[in-house]
């Protein structure tokens, strides 16, 4: 039984949980953060994939984003595709800005890497978390692995464990007002060792289902097809994911995606789901922890490194200043920016999905919106400046 101090308890090695370690770090504030997995299962973890120019630019200003300016693919459109014609959004003519294709299990490597070379404090395989004493001066994380118990004494805990981690069931009964959606369909997703045959995003809307070309690197596809929430992978061979792909992404100029070795096969459900509000007491929640989007805006990871730059600053303001009002705002501010995020992520599902229980009307009103946005400068530019990201300030 061994007994640890720390300013920051954090929970949870993902994006939010990573980049609030390295972002305090730089401003001299000391944290521990815990993690259910290994190392090697959070650096391999295959999830989001698009990082907007508000995180790129997150990333670069603190310092870790060398290997992404190398390596990652900077996007300056995205096609929207109707029954197999083609409508290219230009986020750079549009907005002025760009998105840039890079794993998150790169972005998560990158900030493992870093925290260890400056001497961060991160433990994987931590064991069995539980939170306690959140509405005292000192809370504390208790972490039992083995029979052995660790206590981690915080002045702040931050809950960036996901959306099924211990942080947000911490909060006592009734503190927190839920805000959730369900969508009756999921996505199966797959990872093919085939170099990227177009250079930007399809997201098409097509009678079989919404279909979405995407990649990760100039060797690495990664697609998806809209299926049931419940589908079952065994019914998916390989030939079956190819001809399905072909079938919706296939397109009227003849382009067909470049087959491969299929890498991985998953299924994704969606869902839009928040919390409020973000904070108990000294209990800070960030990232999935307090919010799910469906991925078809991509906003998942961006909101993540979102929360956890206010929630720096707002740390940052508490130790330095001793001026805790950016901390009581924190839920409030946070929440203004996921709402927005909320909004786009289920306007682009909504648009391109197709839903079982639409009417006629539903279906003719949602094509008609789709050839808005593709014939209105204004329709694509809302899509576009939403896409990059919306500034943090
Ligand atoms: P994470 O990444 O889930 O990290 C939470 C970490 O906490 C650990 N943990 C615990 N640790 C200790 N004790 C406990 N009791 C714990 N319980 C959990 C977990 O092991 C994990 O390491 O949350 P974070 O940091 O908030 O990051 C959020 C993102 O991971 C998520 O929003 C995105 O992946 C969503 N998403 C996308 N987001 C984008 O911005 N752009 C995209 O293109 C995008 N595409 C996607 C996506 C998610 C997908 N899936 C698989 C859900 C595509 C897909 C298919
Ligand atoms: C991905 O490449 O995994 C990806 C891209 C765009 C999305 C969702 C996922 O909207």
């Amino acid at each position: 039984m061994a007994k640890f101090e720390t300013q920051v308890g954090i929970v949870g090695a993902g994006p939010a949980g990573l980049m609030l370690s390295h972002l305090l770090d730089q401003h001299g504030i000391a944290s521990i953060v815990l993690e259910a997995k290994a190392r090697a299962y959070c650096e391999e973890r295959v999830r989001a994939g698009v990082l907007e120019h508000t995180s790129v630019s997150m990333l670069r200003d603190a310092g870790v984003a060398e290997r992404l300016d190398r390596e990652g693919l900077r996007h300056e459109g995205i096609d929207l595709g109707l029954h197999c014609r083609l409508h290219r959004i230009p986020f750079v003519e549009l907005t002025g800005k760009a998105v840039t294709v890079y794993g998150q299990q790169e972005v998560v490597k990158d900030l493992i890497s870093r925290r260890l070379s400056d001497g961060g404090d991160l433990r994987f395989e931590c064991g069995e978390v539980s939170l306690h004493d959140l509405d005292g001066s000192r809370p504390k994380i208790r972490v039992e692995k083995q029979g052995n118990v660790d206590t981690i004494c915080c002045e702040y805990i931050a809950g960036c464990d996901g959306f099924h981690g211990v942080s947000r069931p911490s909060f006592p009964q009734g503190a927190l007002t839920v805000y959730d959606r369900t969508y009756p369909f999921a996505w199966l997703g797959i990872l093919a060792e085939a170099p990227p045959s177009r250079e930007e995003l399809i997201y098409m809307h097509h009678q079989r289902g919404f279909a979405l070309y995407s990649m990760r690197s100039p060797r690495i596809t990664r697609l998806y097809l809209q299926c049931k929430p419940d589908e079952d992978l065994a019914e998916w061979s390989d030939d079956r994911v190819w001809s399905e792909l072909h079938a919706r992404l296939g397109c009227l100029d003849g382009w067909r995606p470049a087959e491969g070795k299929i890498l991985q096969k998953g299924v994704t459900g969606m869902r839009s789901f928040v919390v409020e509000p973000l904070q108990f007491c000294r209990l800070f929640l960030a990232g999935d922890a307090a919010h799910i989007v469906p991925p078809t805006g991509a906003k998942g990871m961006n909101l993540a490194l979102a929360d956890v730059h206010y929630l720096a600053e707002a740390l940052q303001s508490r130790y330095r200043e001793n001026d805790a009002r950016k901390l009581d705002a924190y839920s409030a501010t946070c929440l203004r920016r996921i709402w927005k995020a909320q909004r786009f992520s289920w306007w682009m599902t909504s648009l391109l999905h197709l839903f079982d229980d639409a009417s006629p009307f539903d279906r003719k009103r949602q094509v008609a919106e789709l050839e808005y946005v593709m014939s209105s400068r204004a329709a694509a530019t809302a899509l576009a400046e939403n896409y990059v990201g919306l500034p943090l300030a």
